[in-house]
This record gives C-alpha cells, structure tokens and sequence, in this order.
C-alpha cells in the first residue's frame, strides 16, 4: 500500500496528455487538464470512494423538486440537498456525513497550482465539502448552476471511469452558446473566476470508455470539491 503523501507527490505527475488532449482555458476561469490523475492515484481514490458510498451517509439518488436524480451522490465535509448544505443528512437518514479529508484538500491546491502556474494560487483554498457523483450508462445531470454554496471559490472537478460528454454552458441561462467537451478518466477542470456560475451538465457517458487500470469495473465517478463558506 502506497503512502498518501507520495502518491499525490509531484513525482507521481502525469504528463501532458495525448495529441487531442491538450490543457485548455474554455473561457476565463475554466481549465481542462486532461490525465491529470494518474492510474496509480484513480485507483486509489476508487477505493477509497468504495468505503464512502457505504456510509454513515449512504450514497442515494438526491431528490429535487420531487424528482430522483439519475445521479447519486455521497458527500464529504457537509451534506448537499438542493438548495442547502447540511453536517447531517436529513434527507437520507439523519447521520453525519463524513469529514473532508486532509489529502483532499491538498490535492486541491494543487489543481489551482497546476491549472494556473501561479505556485501561490492554492494557499488560501480550502475546500470543505466535496460531491461525489456516480453515473450509470444511463445516468445525466441537467443544465444547471452551483450557487448552493456562500463562497465563490473555485470548483475543482476531478474524473475517473467512463468518459463523458460535458456541457460547458454561459452564465446567462441554460441555452446556447454551450460548448460540448469530452471528460475522460484522470482528468482535472477547474472552474473559478466568471466561469464559477457558468451553466453546465453531463449529457452523455460512453459505457465501456474507461481504460484498463483505473479501478472502476463500470460508469463514472466525478468528484467536486467546493468552499461552502459556511462555519
Ligand atoms: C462549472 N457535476 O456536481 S463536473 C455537480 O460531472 C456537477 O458530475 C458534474 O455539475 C459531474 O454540480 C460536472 C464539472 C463542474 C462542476 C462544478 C461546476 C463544472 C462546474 C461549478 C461551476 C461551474
Ligand atoms: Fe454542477
């Protein structure tokens, strides 16, 4: 068993990506790194997700407006609900949930750091809730904002399994202009500045996408990390 320090230690760096698959800023804020995450390290996280989903606050399907999400969600540091955060899931069975763990967080200095080359850029980010998504072949996320959290410090999105199509929409409405982008399994986006209230969405995940080696049998796993700005 590797030790969490070294795993996520600048030797375990993934390179540059394939030809196609190239590090790009969408729009101001917004920048896709692609295989930031190396197999070793998507592996890891995969196990570690798999003690997650079994609680104390099991991984459920969130309702909004009534309606299940195709998605479901497991949460860390504080519990999610539309359109609130919570340290109890009182929603799903009173429990709370789990704490942020310290890699966590120093993982996601690290994506500000290398998303930007500013080596200053992570030392006042704290995430403090992550979401972790898991889709289905069949599953989707609709357009839409994150403005449940009080802060507006950058979203660091990370992605393991099937790969998928992510809409990256405006900040006007959920409609055109949007630009489609393949997220595949590895990779990093960062969302801060005006590209933290950009719509998005999940349209589609290709099943059987995922390479050999990164710990998922089936589906996708996206996790984000946020700042809640709560106490
Ligand atoms: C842009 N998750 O959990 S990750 C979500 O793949 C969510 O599960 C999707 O949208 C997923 O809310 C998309 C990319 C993402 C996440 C948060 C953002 C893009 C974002 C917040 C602001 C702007
Ligand atoms: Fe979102």
């Amino acid at each position: 068993m590797i030790a969490v320090s070294r795993l996520f230690s600048d030797d375990f760096l993934s390179s540059d990506g394939a030809p196609g698959r190239l590090r790009r800023e969408l729009a101001p804020g917004a920048v896709h790194l692609p295989d930031w995450l190396t197999l070793e390290q998507q592996r890891w996280i995969v196990g570690q997700f798999h003690n997650w989903v079994a609680g104390p606050v099991p991984i459920r399907a969130a309702k909004v407006r009534g309606h299940e999400m195709s998605v479901r969600t497991v949460c860390l540091g504080w519990h999610w609900q539309p359109y609130t955060y919570t340290r109890e899931a009182t929603d799903v069975n009173g429990n709370r949930v789990l704490d942020f763990p310290d890699w966590m967080v120093r993982l996601g200095r690290k994506a500000l750091v290398e998303s930007s080359d500013d080596s200053s850029a992570g030392d006042d980010y704290t995430p403090d809730t992550a979401l972790v998504n898991y889709y289905d072949e069949t599953a989707r996320m609709g357009m839409h904002q994150d403005r449940d959290e009080r802060s507006r410090a950058p979203v660091v999105s990370l992605s393991i399994g099937d790969s998928c199509v992510f809409r990256f929409g405006n900040t006007e409405n959920r409609n055109r202009p949007y630009e489609d982008v393949e997220l595949a399994s590895g990779d990093l986006f960062v969302f801060g500045g005006p590209s933290r209230l950009a719509y998005h969405g999940i349209t589609r995940v290709h099943p059987g996408s995922a390479p050999d080696g990164c710990g998922l049998g089936a589906g996708r796993i996206n996790i984000t990390m946020r700042v809640t700005g709560l106490g």
